[in-house]
């Protein structure tokens, strides 16, 4: 089963919107195997963002992850890479439609709530930076075929 590296980024925590971003994945029918409350270091966000690298925006985006605490979570589902993507919205807030995380939430860039993987090959580096193989629970919901 694909897995995805989903985070709630400190503007998230610090709105209140964990309960209400979780319950959108929820109601998707996505499967929660893991999850933390983190204070990301500077190390983690370096390796995390290390794509954009020379970007105008990095040195603000390494500030930003690393403003407070985030809500790093793994989540599993057929396709979940891209589903979830659709289900976050656009990066930039002025492109994010309604429905969408970032569409109904987000107001600013690079203050959009949650961060997603874009690959199988950024989840599985991503989520080997934030959680251990042993921290991943691996279990079936009974409603699995009804999704
Ligand atoms: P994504 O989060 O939708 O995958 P990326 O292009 O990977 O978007 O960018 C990572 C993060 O960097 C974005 O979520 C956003 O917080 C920030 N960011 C991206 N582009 C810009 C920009 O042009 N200005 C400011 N921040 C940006
Ligand atoms: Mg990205």
């Amino acid at each position: 089963m694909e897995q995805t590296f989903l985070m709630i980024k400190p503007d998230g925590v610090q709105r209140g919107l964990i309960g209400r971003i979780v319950s959108r994945l929820e109601d998707k029918g996505f499967t929660l195997v893991g999850c933390k409350f983190a204070q990301v270091t500077a190390q983690q966000a370096e390796f995390h963002y290390a794509e954009h690298v020379g970007k105008d925006f990095y040195p603000n985006l390494v500030k930003f992850i690393t403003s407070g605490p985030v809500f790093a979570m793994v989540w599993e589902g057929d396709d979940i890479i891209a589903l979830s993507r659709i289900l976050i919205g656009k990066t930039n807030v002025k492109e994010a439609q309604p429905g969408t995380i970032r569409g109904d939430f987000a107001a600013h860039t690079p203050n959009n709530l949650i961060h997603g993987s874009d690959s199988m090959e950024s989840s599985k580096r991503e989520i080997g930076n934030f959680f251990e193989a042993q921290e991943l629970v691996n279990y079936t919901k009974g409603l699995a075929p009804w999704i």
